[in-house]
């Protein structure tokens, strides 16, 4: 089983997203654990306070290195776990991919820190944090929104999450390229049809149809998977951005 420990100042927005569908079953089946920490709960002084402002001035506040340190220690003393990692949810991380979401979910826990605010005091980059995690290169109000998408990507590799085992192997970016085309009844809807190979029953032309179609939906929409010969690329995501 896989234990999210969500450290934010936001716990109440947790509530919602993270009971419903798939990952509502799995938390309830057991193979996922989310455990969410008011980051309040360990702020300074009567007013409890988290955050302050910036050293060399520039406006906003930033997120103060001591409640996190705290909470970290504290969710590390009441839980002790084996195959760990602390990641800090913000802008400058590694972007979130199939290969980063199925790596986590082979840990026993995973902490995951929400930013607020313009952001984190750089100590807890430096002393807390194993690796920084990015959803993509824009700025969020906080780092709530990463962290479920960080708990549904990764649900979805834990072996009975997805009904099918497996599933997760067999679906985009898995071998690197978009999935194919899906298609459902009815046969006919305002004059578009299903392709008559998904109705021929021939599993191997199905395959070659589905292939051919993932690959050009790949060369399409997502050339940057792809390497100039058209091979699917190995480069990751660092070397991507080097295009
Ligand atoms: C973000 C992202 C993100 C930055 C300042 C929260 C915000 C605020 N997190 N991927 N993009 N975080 O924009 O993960 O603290």
């Amino acid at each position: 089983m896989l234990v999210l420990d969500i450290v934010t100042l936001f716990p109440s927005m947790f509530f919602g997203p993270l009971d419903a569908g798939v990952l509502g079953r799995a938390r309830k089946n057991g193979h996922v654990a989310i455990r969410l920490h008011d980051l309040r709960r360990w702020g300074i002084g009567r007013q409890r306070q988290v955050d302050d402002t910036p050293y060399g001035g520039g406006g906003g506040m930033v997120l103060r290195p001591e409640p996190l340190f705290a909470a970290v220690e504290w969710i590390r003393t009441t839980y002790p776990a084996g195959r760990e990692r602390v990641i800090l949810l913000s802008p400058q991380g590694r972007k979130l991919r199939h290969e980063g979401a199925r790596e986590l979910a082979a840990l026993e826990r995973v902490i995951l820190l929400c930013g607020r605010y313009e952001g984190v005091d750089e100590r807890v980059r430096e002393g807390l944090a194993d690796e920084e995690m990015s959803i993509g290169d824009l700025v969020l109000t906080g780092g709530e929104l990463p962290a479920m998408m960080v708990a549904d990507a990764v649900a979805r590799f834990i072996p009975g999450v997805l009904g099918q085992s497996g599933a997760a192997e067999k679906e985009s970016f898995a071998d690197g390229l978009l999935e194919s085309p899906y298609y459902t009844r009815p046969v006919e809807f305002r004059g578009l049809r299903v392709p008559d190979v998904l109705m021929s029953g021939d599993h191997r032309a199905i395959a070659r149809w589905r292939a051919g179609q993932a690959r050009e939906a790949t060369r399409s929409k997502r050339p940057d998977l792809l390497d100039r010969d058209g091979s699917v690329t190995r480069r990751t995501g660092a070397e991507r951005r080097e295009e």
